[in-house]
């Protein structure tokens, strides 16, 4: 490297240089350390060790360390067919027939995806998902799918976990191959909270779909159908399932509110099965589609529509597994749950029991109880991890029906409100959302437009402030730019548009957009992109690095900057990864397949005079030693 530098040289290549070049050119001895992987690993540890993780920092501390007990299977056995098998034999519209034939109530476990999202801030790693992965595909053939990707997992696992989401995906992919894999698409927002231009989506869709996901469930966060349109097509062109969602909202059963009544459900299904839907999704983000709503929403569907119905819901209020048994007893198809010990409140329904719960009736899901129920012990000793990313408990109240707050949503602004001193004014803060709902015309509330609205009741509440002061008073208010951003249209458009009354005050001359973002977005140059990629990666970038950056230009570049430091740490037991290790402890890290790597620590030196300390552990049996600064 010494002679390239030095012929690489301008000074030299120019020919120019005295026989004093190589003493005056210190930059020639300027190398990079060549890491390999094991010290990357190793310094992560010890820079954890000595200063800990940032992600847990002024967290309660998770106490455990063991691994979480395995269900038994063995390992050995061939992993029998799945509903990706029978995918594969049918394609997705005689598979969609194949559903509607089917007398068992198929389940969605989403443990993987919104249960951990909706409980434990979406902070679930790879690592132990891969742990049970192999358990899944021999113990839950009959699953109908895995809800494992997409939402809010996307920039979560690199932001905070430092772990890629395509890697989660396809070494999934290989380890579970007969479950099929379903993802939640927001849309022309993709997996972010933002609308993209549509060659972005597209490119999304098509790789996502290329790394393993079967079902896409696409909904729009204000339920507009023309800005489903580019995702629907990128979904059905990629030859996977294309599962259209109406995002449910208000109530069916009260008479006095008319805006989504079911007649607004009914019409908005038709136009999806319309453009291509396979199977159509119900999807109660806030868990206020509630028993009866469940069944009248459901059985009109049944009659109104050709396509299988799949029922998405939240626990938040307490009753929801009714809501699914009541849909299951007048036709639904498939509906959500998640393993007991990530479901409930506001997360899913518990999928152990009402699968037990059906038991012995005409929609059985012939789920083997057992084995779900190991499944779901290894969870319970799994989500001890967690226990510094646990949301405060929270019981809903009746108010649930009139705020509407998607389960992902309620603790987290919760935690905001709990920062903002404004804790011991819950209730306060539920019903000026409500308030807000209705200033803004009764809108969709989910990922993105929930924050808006979330933003827009704290900041009320901080300007001591009601919904009506928005248009009565005359202060001139800089608002959220959450809320500027959905009142202008840049998340779309709501029926019957925003209240010009409303736009006005919150726009403050500022144009709004009046048709799909997409449309008048400049399509996104994947050439240049990939150009800006290959320095933060150090290599030629595939076409995922381009999306993922295209997605989160900025969580991808400190992603990859961590990648390059520390290695792969999705391969660290998560303990060890948020923690590090205790004295005397021994892991084993699987850098790769048959490539493993057992890793003792022993103890931390006294800090030498420049503050760094030195970290010493054993490798493979050899003595090896770290220094890192210490922050502290
Ligand atoms: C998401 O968009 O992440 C959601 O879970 C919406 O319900
Ligand atoms: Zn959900």
């Amino acid at each position: 490297p010494f002679l390239i530098k030095l012929i690489m040289h301008p000074t030299f290549m120019a020919g120019d240089c005295t026989t004093r070049f190589i003493d005056e050119t210190p930059e020639l001895f300027d190398f990079p350390i060549p890491q390999d992987r094991a010290t990357k690993l190793l310094t992560y540890l010890a820079e954890t060790i000595v200063n800990g993780n940032p992600l847990v920092a002024d967290r309660p501390r998770s106490t455990r360390r063991l691994p979480a007990p395995l269900p038994t299977y063995d390992p050995k056995s061939p992993v029998p067919d799945g509903t990706r098998q029978k995918l594969q034999e049918l394609g997705p519209e005689k598979f969609s027939k194949w559903l509607l034939e089917q007398k068992r109530l198929l389940m969605t476990d989403t443990t993987l995806r919104d249960a951990h999202q909706s409980l434990l801030a979406t902070r679930l790693r790879t690592y132990d998902m891969m742990q049970v992965a192999d358990a899944y595909a021999r113990l839950c053939p009959d699953l109908f799918s895995l809800e494992m990707w997409g939402g809010a997992t996307f920039d979560t696992s690199m932001r905070f976990l430092k772990e890629s989401p395509w890697q989660r995906l396809t070494d999934l992919r290989e380890r579970i191959p007969n479950i099929l894999f379903q993802m939640l698409l927001r849309a022309s927002n993709a997996v972010g909270y933002t609308n993209y231009p549509d060659n972005v989506v597209k490119a999304f869709v098509a790789e996502a779909a290329d790394a393993g996901i079967d079902v896409f469930r696409v909904f729009d966060a204000l339920n507009w159908v023309p800005n489903m349109k580019v995702a629907m097509e990128a979904v059905i062109k990629s030859g996977a399932i294309c599962e259209a969602a109406i995002c449910y909202t208000g109530d069916i059963l009260d008479s006095s509110r008319t805006k989504y009544d079911l007649k607004y459900y009914v019409n908005m299904a038709k136009e999806l099965e319309k453009m291509g839907a396979h199977i159509l999704a119900i999807k109660d983000m806030a868990g206020v589609c509630k028993p009866y709503a469940a069944e009248l929403l459901v059985k009109t569907l049944k009659q109104e529509v050709g396509i299988p119905i799949h029922f998405h819901t939240h626990d938040t209020g307490g009753v929801q597994a009714a809501a699914i048994t009541k849909g299951a007893e007048v036709g639904l198809d498939i509906a959500d749950g998640a393993l007991a010990p990530l479901s409930g409140t506001t997360s899913q329904p518990n999928l152990n029991t009402v699968a037990q719960a059906l038991r012995f009736t005409d929609r059985d899901t012939g789920l083997p109880a057992n084995a779900l129920d190991e499944i779901a012990e290894y969870w319970r000793a799994v989500r001890e991890f967690y226990t510094c990313f646990e949301s405060p408990v929270l019981p809903a109240g009746a108010d649930l029906y009139q705020h509407e707050m998607p389960g992902g949503q309620y603790t987290n602004l919760f935690q905001q409100a709990r920062a903002l001193g404004l804790a011991d004014r819950w209730h306060e803060v539920c019903l000026i959302y409500a308030d807000v709902n209705q200033l803004l015309g009764e809108i969709v509330k989910v990922t993105p437009t929930s924050k808006a609205v979330g933003d827009l009741a704290l900041f009320l509440i901080a300007n001591e402030m009601s919904a009506d002061d928005v248009l009565s008073g005359d202060r001139e208010l800089a608002y959220p730019q959450s809320v500027v951003d959905l009142v202008s249209g840049k998340m779309g458009q709501t029926p019957g548009g925003f209240p010009r009354k409303v736009r006005a005050k919150i726009l403050r001359g500022e144009k709004a957009l009046r048709g799909r973002p997409g449309a008048s977005m400049p399509p996104a140059d994947f050439d240049a992109a990939a150009e800006e990629v290959k320095p933060l990666i150090g290599r030629e970038p595939d076409r995922r690095d381009v999306v993922s950056h295209l997605l989160y230009p900025q969580v991808f570049a400190d992603f990859a900057a961590h990648q390059e430091q520390y290695g792969d740490v999705s391969t660290l037991p998560t303990p060890a990864f948020l923690y590090g290790l205790e004295s005397g402890e021994e892991i084993a890290v699987e850098i790769e397949p048959g490539k493993t790597l057992i890793v003792r620590f022993l103890t931390i030196g006294d800090p030498h005079e420049d503050g760094r300390r030195t970290v010493f552990f054993e490798l493979n049996g050899q003595p090896r030693e770290v220094t890192v600064a210490d922050k502290a």
